[in-house]
């Protein structure tokens, strides 16, 4: 059974993502250097050492992709706004290319009646920030909450809603961690300054954005369902360590106002100063909304080979994956949304901010056939439809992404879009699951 826009309560959000480094052209307008244009530059970090200059050229032509949203039947544009286009620096002096760049943007959404979903931070720490620690400094939410305060003055009073953070655990776990993003550090002392730090910006932001009365403040997590690989202790314990620091870090210091014993066995010795009383200040706060991007599930078990904390390693499932590697697991979604609600949000209203796959689409007689795309947000439509009938108050949902894009580490190797993108002709190519999209959120 295909689901359709009738399939959802009424006023339902349908919207497609992307974010800043990724589509814009970070060499037009005058945006200072980011940690990505450094990690990319640095011998095998990412694919072919590619980075996010020129990207799908959006900062020229984000009026024809606004088209193409309002073609397909888009009630709604998830897109991020970069701190080093606003402030190359980092701090100080503003670049005024920057802020009426996010102001045309904003004034072209609204013109054909897309509702703007920002995104404060997406990932691009300017450089001159990243050189003083980035993440590890205890200063960087007031620098963050400076930034914040100058775009929001521009474009603030015209965004249906606002994220603080994208994704925290990519900004510290998987960069201060695992490496594999920037800045690239396996330092378990810069990962946890980075995961309460990540959590005392988000705080910062939400303070002073309240100080002008915003009312439409959330924040959008990424989730990974992780489950044991056995019933063995050893694997269930494994599988609660990847839980607790994925999933349930940052949802519960926000909600909460506490840190998972499960994750601080690892973090506690490294935690900076005054680290509980910011949870009070600033982190334990009301959100207006929860954003929920899931993509995938990993099965985790106990590594009798690892020397330290967090003694997990990855063992393969037997789904179906997508080109990222990543296992297609619907059920995952529908957990995550429940999850919420039941244990963290209550009624809050959830969007999906971010769901899709990649795939090694290719343009054949003019046009892009994926079906498997289709499949994939059918099914996970679904996923969402039955959440929503077991209590979830979930209002929208946001394909990743409108267009290929850089996908950080991979290069424009790896293609989320459900718009095809030639990277040599920077040419657009509607694929065959935008037409389905078009035709399910059809209004009659
Ligand atoms: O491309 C990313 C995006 O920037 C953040 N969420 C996951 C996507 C796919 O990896």
């Amino acid at each position: 059974m295909t689901l359709t826009r009738k399939d959802f309560p009424e006023g339902f959000t349908f919207g497609a993502a992307t974010a800043a480094y990724q589509v814009e052209g970070h060499k037009f307008g005058g945006a200072g250097p980011t940690h990505w244009d450094t990690f990319s530059a640095t011998p095998g970090n990412v694919v072919r050492a590619e980075d996010g200059a020129l990207a799908c050229d959006q900062y020229h032509r984000y009026g024809d992709d606004f088209d193409l949203l309002k073609a397909g039947n888009f009630d709604a544009y998830r897109f991020s706004t970069s701190w080093a286009r606003v402030l190359p620096e980092g701090r100080g002096q503003v670049n005024q290319e920057g802020l009426d760049y996010y102001d045309r943007l904003t004034d072209a959404l609204l013109e054909r009646g897309l509702k703007p979903y920002q995104t404060l931070y997406h990932w691009e720490m300017p450089s001159a920030l990243a050189d003083l620690g980035g993440w590890t400094n205890p200063d960087i939410h007031n620098w963050f909450g400076d930034y914040v305060e100058i775009i929001d003055a521009k474009i603030g009073d015209r965004m249906e809603a606002i994220a603080t953070i994208n994704e925290p655990w990519c900004v510290a776990f998987l960069s201060h961690f695992l490496g594999a993003h920037a800045p690239g550090l396996r330092d378990i002392r810069a990962t946890a300054r980075a995961m309460h730090h990540v959590l005392k910006a988000h705080g910062e932001a939400m303070t002073r954005l309240r100080a002008k009365g915003r009312d439409n403040l959330g924040i959008v997590l990424n989730f990974d369902y992780c489950e044991a690989a056995t019933e063995d202790p050893k694997d269930q314990k494994a599988a609660a360590t990847a839980d607790a620091i994925f999933n349930r870090w940052f949802i519960e210091a926000i909600t909460k106002g506490t840190y998972p014993a499960e994750a601080m066995e690892g973090f506690a010795p490294h935690m900076p100063k005054g680290w509980k009383d910011d949870l009070k200040s600033h982190i334990h706060q009301p959100l207006d909304w929860l954003g929920v991007n899931y993509y995938t599930r990993h099965i985790h078990a106990h590594d009798e080979t690892a020397s330290a904390w967090p003694n997990g390693r990855d063992v393969q499932g037997h789904r179906a994956t997508t080109q990222m590697g990543w296992e297609i697991y619907p059920e995952g979604l529908h957990h995550f949304l429940t999850r919420m609600s039941e244990s963290y949000v209550g009624d809050l209203p959830l969007y999906v901010t971010e769901n899709g796959m990649a795939w090694d689409d290719r343009v054949v007689n003019g046009a892009v056939n994926d079906p498997e795309r289709a499949a994939f947000i059918q099914s996970h439509l679904a996923a969402m439809k039955r959440a929503i009938e077991d209590g979830a108050n979930l209002q929208g949902f946001f394909y990743w992404s409108l267009l290929d894009n850089y996908e950080w580490a991979e290069g424009y190797e790896k293609r989320f879009g459900i718009v095809h993108v030639d990277f040599e002709t920077l040419q657009r190519t509607p694929k065959a699951s935008y037409h389905m999209l078009k035709d399910i959120l059809a209004q009659d």
